[in-house]
């Protein structure tokens, strides 16, 4: 199995790559954002929990998301990998997941970190935000509160996989084609 983590601010691409990501590779897409947008969309409990904080451009509590994504990989066997988007996104996530990828003996090969400037994240979102219903694109305190949530919760995740070596690191300003390009370069001198 090859596991990769696609890791990166909000509106960093992580979305747009890992679309292009799966079809040229065939792993399971795991993004805990369309998952928590899933439940809120269906109304469940979770859902709504859910709701309260991405509206606010919080995170999710951890148990909320490491629950949902331990149920993903119990329900997807035999998947040649699994793409992790927006997950993990707290020290204490990425800890569960390596734990739960222990016990299906595998790991992860590699993050791949999109670096975008903040100027250029607050631009994407608002201008997604006009087309996308999303109601945390639209105002831009609430774009800023979730960039300042990932400054402080979600960097040290990186921290941690530059621990293991996993970390690498990649240019996500210029066009969708020339990082997917980039991103693919990095694949496949591991696979
Ligand atoms: P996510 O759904 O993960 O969304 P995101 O980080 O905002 O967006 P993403 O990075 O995928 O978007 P993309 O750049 O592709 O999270 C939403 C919320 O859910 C979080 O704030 C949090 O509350 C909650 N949540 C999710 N996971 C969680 C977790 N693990 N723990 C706790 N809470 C969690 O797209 C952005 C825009 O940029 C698009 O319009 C796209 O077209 C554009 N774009 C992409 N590439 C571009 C390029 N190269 N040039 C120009 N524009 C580009």
């Amino acid at each position: 199995m090859f596991n990769i983590i696609l890791f990166g601010p909000p509106g960093s691409g992580k979305g747009t790559q890992s679309q292009k990501l799966i079809e040229k590779y065939g792993w399971k897409h795991l993004s805990t954002g369309d998952l928590l947008r899933s439940e809120i969309a269906q109304q469940t409990p979770l859902g709504l929990e859910a709701k309260n904080f991405i509206d606010k451009g919080q995170l999710v509590p951890d148990e909320v998301v490491i629950g949902m994504i331990s149920t993903a990989l119990e329900t997807n066997p035999g998947v040649p990998g699994f793409l992790f988007d927006g997950f993990p996104r707290t020290a204490a996530q990425a800890e569960a997941l390596d734990k739960l990828l222990q016990l299906k003996k595998t790991a992860i090969a590699v993050m791949l970190a999109l670096d975008v400037s903040e100027e250029e994240l607050v631009k994407r979102l608002l201008n997604r935000g006009q087309s996308s219903g999303r109601s945390d694109d639209t105002d831009e305190s609430i774009i800023r509160s979730r960039i300042e949530e990932y400054e402080t919760k979600t960097k040290p995740v990186a921290d941690y996989y530059n621990g293991f070596n996993k970390v690498v690191h990649i240019k996500g300003e210029g066009s969708v084609e020339e990082i997917f390009e980039a991103l693919c370069k990095e694949i496949d001198k591991r696979t």
